[in-house]
């Protein structure tokens, strides 16, 4: 990082736009950027990490919280996984509630061993940025008006202003990882892209607070006054969501008003046992579903909330960008050292055939558990017997297990 931001503020002296040349030239320095930038370093294939925010911002984002096998794999293989090690908590299991009946998920028996682990996204981006601060790879925070030229030749760019200065990146392909409202997905010209969208009438409200977890397990419940979720970060750190009004001001939100509205919700045994504390942190999602076709256009290749989004409730955000920026390292590195162009070819199929599953899940899980303002009695009555199937049929149970610790990549 300080060898990359010298050569730039050293050339930012001149007034000549500035050129760099790489090999893959990635938009974004989220987790799936951070980790396709890491995975293609230590193939040897040179690239460079384009980030709009200063770095203590992107660590400051909570989000995701539940890893799959598939990703604690390819931390693994990133060598990122220290401290996941020592610090990840395993999850075999979890409990699904519904108008206070409670139904326990065994991951690791309904799937033959399999599990999650617990460990926030903000630690995992951490993990990243010092790997790659250690192997001094390129990783430029605050670039202004990144914008992507010439993808459907040999030659793509990208241009972007770094200290008021213009700069130019020459790559051979461009990964955009930018996000649900990044410059890369535009980038596909709409007679090629196909958008597919589902939007939902509420948002989850988070809050982040230092107190013990209610329990060692998560639980996710469906109430009639809404969702709740009980999730956690460590033994010290709880973190937990209520559904709420899509434009409702997180202002409106006490702490007291927080903890009454989540205890409501949760089975009578989880709320008795409910630590309250002060919040470190509060803020409110809006949910959504969201699939852009293809993930590639001739030199640009999507990965992660560029390319897809999934409302929370299966835990999928993070995982899914995962397991693109697994297929996308490989291709990347079949083409460069096995001089292999299929897998790139493949890559938007082979991608979205696992992302739909996902949004698939994902929806079904929202579905199941919120409450809907539209519903009418019929669709209530079937939230209730699909809730009611899943408590007295192993075959649900399985199907929800097996998509929960993650389909295989
Ligand atoms: P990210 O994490 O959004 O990273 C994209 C990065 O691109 C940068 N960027 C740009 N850089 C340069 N130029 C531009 N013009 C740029 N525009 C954007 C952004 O600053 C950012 O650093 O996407 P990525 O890497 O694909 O990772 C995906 C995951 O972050 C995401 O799927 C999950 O966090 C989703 N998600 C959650 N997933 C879960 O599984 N469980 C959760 O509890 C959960 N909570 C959340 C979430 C996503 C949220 N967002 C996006 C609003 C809570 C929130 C609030
Ligand atoms: C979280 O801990 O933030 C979390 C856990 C499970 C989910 C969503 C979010 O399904």
């Amino acid at each position: 990082r300080a060898a990359s931001f010298r050569l730039l503020s050293r050339a930012a002296q001149s007034r000549a736009t500035i050129l760099v040349k790489t090999q893959v030239a990635i938009i974004g320095g989220g987790p799936a950027g951070l980790l396709l930038s890491r995975l293609l370093h230590l193939n040897g294939i040179d690239n460079v990490v384009l980030e709009r925010r200063p770095r203590e911002y992107v660590l400051s984002r909570i989000r995701a919280g539940v890893l799959e096998q598939g990703l604690v794999e390819l931390l693994h293989e990133a060598d990122v996984d220290k401290r996941l090690q020592a610090e990840g908590e395993v999850h075999a299991g979890f409990d699904i509630a519904f108008h206070g009946d409670v139904c326990h998920i065994d991951l690791a028996e309904l799937t033959g061993g399999r599990n999650v682990v617990v460990y926030g996204q903000t630690e995992v981006t951490r993990d990243l940025y010092e790997a790659l601060d250690a192997a001094e790879a390129k990783v430029i925070h605050e670039v202004d008006n990144v914008a992507l030229h010439a993808l459907d030749t040999d030659n793509p760019t990208v241009t972007f202003d770094l200290n008021g200065q213009k700069q130019q990146i020459s790559a051979v392909f461009v990964a955009g990882c930018d996000g649900f409202h990044g410059p890369s997905r535009q980038a596909i010209p709409t007679s090629i892209r196909k958008d597919y969208e589902l939007t939902y009438p509420f948002g989850w409200l988070g809050m982040l607070s230092e107190t013990p977890p209610v329990g060692v397990e998560l639980v996710y419940a469906g109430h009639e006054s809404g969702f709740a979720l009980c999730s956690m970060r460590s033994r010290m750190l709880s973190r937990y969501y209520v559904q709420c009004p899509i434009d409702d001001d997180v202002a409106d939100w006490s702490d007291d008003r927080f903890w009454d509205e989540l205890k409501s919700r949760l089975p009578t045994n989880v709320a008795g046992a409910l630590v309250t504390g002060p919040s470190i942190e509060k803020s409110i999602a809006p949910l959504r579903s969201f699939v852009c076709e293809p993930m590639s256009w001739n030199r640009l290749f999507l990965a992660g909330d560029a390319a897809h989004i999934v409302p929370p409730t299966g835990a999928k955000g993070l995982n899914l960008a995962a397991s693109d920026v697994y297929y996308l390292s490989r291709a990347f590195i079949d083409y460069f050292d096995r001089d292999n162009e299929s897998p790139l070819e493949e890559y938007s199929g082979t991608a979205l055939a696992r992302v739909w599953k996902a949004e698939r899940f994902s929806w079904w899980m929202t579905r199941l558990l919120h409450l809907f303002p539209d519903q009418n009695n019929f669709e209530q009555n079937l939230q209730a017997a699909e809730f009611d199937y899943l408590q007295g049929s192993l075959a649900a149970k399985a199907t929800l297990a097996e998509n929960y610790v993650g389909l295989e990549y």
